[in-house]
């Protein structure tokens, strides 16, 4: 009998859920079985208006043909082809076209499968490239408190989400990390990027002066906070990170997994805030979140310091069986099209002051303690319940939901980030019924 996956399975059992509540969950499941432009259906036929692109990933919305079609025809024609020592000419258009909207300089991409698999990549990449121009003592890695940079174990050492971290033992060595960036007293309800805190980037040079710049390979930050909250990088910050580390031979990566493809108006952050780093992380949006395809990008520098020596052996010994995978490509060149066709970044841009303005009318409403928002972003963070930290958000969470709106949350944050298609109607409900959320909250 054919299966019929519309129907919820009647044992949730097997399937170990990440990142969720599982018996929780599983008492009482939340299932979405189809999805269509802003909406997905949830399994007992009700439309939820999807307030997070997924999670943060479907930029141009949900089922979108030029994207789907793309997948179908790539699988009935060049289902795999082997990525080491062996091409197929998708994987190289799609380099292409992500370099095409990428800052100047920009100019090699390296494939991986998940935003994860890109910090790990950028960081290898960092510690073999100062090696490669016989800098081998800069295996240093600096992070920032509240950084999300995936959950593989170089990921996670310099992230700094203390839950994400505590439980797996003594993770990488040689990790150090910036402070965070979120001064609630200073800076809460700003509109767009904070005034307060550009110095926190000073701690770089105490960082550096306690190591030595010479034991330093690179520095990894969120342009802007994602996961941790919605936590923007105060007036001047990114400017400052970006010198101090330049100024030491370092490296400056900037993990652009949620920030990439249109989030913030710009193809990345890295225009927006007009700061170019070395490398970019990417994931989510570059296939719109259809197909797992994450991308590192480089400058052509950190590239062309591996291009030496006899030209039959290996430059880097570092790749995935998936790397540049036909079908993700083709999925990433469709979704690419969909963002250029559709003006999509700049949509976002021209959206975001309207956003702005209906995010900030929450203001006001019972354990509102912040808002924060830049671009498509925005987030509600509430005063926590004394003594059960998260119960509130989570609760808006599950109360959300049952009124038609996905959202996320993180702690006591509720973060929305919605696919950059949305009408001004659709914000407006989406915020409207997420106030109604917050009065009826304990
Ligand atoms: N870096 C950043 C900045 C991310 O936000 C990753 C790396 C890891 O990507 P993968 O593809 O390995 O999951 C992320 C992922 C949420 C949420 O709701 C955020 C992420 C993933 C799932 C949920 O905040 N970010």
């Amino acid at each position: 009998m054919a299966l019929d996956r519309k129907s919820a399975p009647n044992d949730l059992n097997a399937f170990w859920m990440p990142f969720t509540a599982n018996r929780q969950f599983k008492k009482a499941p939340r299932m979405f079985v189809a999805a269509k432009d802003m909406h997905y259906t949830t399994a007992d036929g009700r439309q939820v208006l999807d307030g997070t692109a997924g999670l943060w990933c479907c930029n141009a919305g949900h089922c979108r043909p030029k994207i789907t079609e793309a997948i179908q025809k790539q699988a009935a024609e060049l289902d795999y082809a082997p990525a080491f020592q062996m091409g197929h000419p998708i994987a190289f258009e799609l380099a292409n076209r992500i370099i095409d909207i990428a800052p100047a300089g920009m100019e090699h991409v390296f494939y991986t499968n998940s935003g994860s698999e890109s910090v790990e990549t950028a960081l290898k990449i960092a510690i073999a490239y100062h090696r490669a121009r016989g800098e081998g003592a800069r295996t240093r890695l600096i992070g920032r408190e509240r950084g999300y940079h995936g959950v593989n174990f170089g990921g996670i050492s310099v992230g700094g989400i203390v839950t994400n971290r505590k439980v797996f033992g003594p993770l990488l060595a040689g990790v150090d990390h910036l402070p965070h960036t979120h001064q609630p007293a200073l800076n809460a309800f700003t509109k767009g990027q904070p005034e307060h805190g550009a110095n926190l980037a000073d701690e770089l040079e105490r960082i550096v002066a306690l190591h030595g710049a010479e034991t330093i390979a690179a520095v990894i930050v969120e342009p802007m906070s994602g996961s941790t909250g919605v936590l923007l990088p105060p007036k001047g910050y990114l400017e400052k990170l970006r010198a101090i580390t330049k100024k030491h031979g370092i490296l400056l990566i900037f993990d652009e997994v949620i920030t990439g493809f249109g989030r913030l108006g710009s193809a990345f952050a890295a225009q927006h805030y007009g700061v170019v780093p070395d490398m970019m992380t990417t994931a989510k949006g570059l296939t719109n979140g259809v197909i797992p395809m994450g991308a590192v990008i480089t400058s052509a520098e950190v590239h062309d310091a591996f291009m030496a020596g006899p030209e039959h052996l290996i430059e880097l010994f570092h790749g995935y069986t998936y790397s540049g995978n036909p079908i993700a490509s083709a999925a990433g060149i469709a979704t690419l099209e969909t963002y250029k066709e559709e003006g999509l970044f700049e949509r976002a841009a021209e959206l975001a002051p309207y956003w702005q303005d209906a995010l900030h009318s929450l203001r006001g409403l019972p354990h509102v303690i912040d808002i924060r928002n830049e671009g498509l972003i925005g987030a509600v963070e509430l005063e926590p319940i004394a003594g059960e930290p998260t119960k509130r958000a989570f609760t808006a969470f599950l109360n959300a939901y049952e009124k038609g709106i996905l959202i996320r949350t993180t702690g006591d944050i509720i973060a929305m980030s919605p696919p950059l298609i949305i009408s001004k109607a659709e914000i407006d409900e989406l915020i409207g019924k997420l106030a109604e959320v917050l009065k009826a909250l304990a």
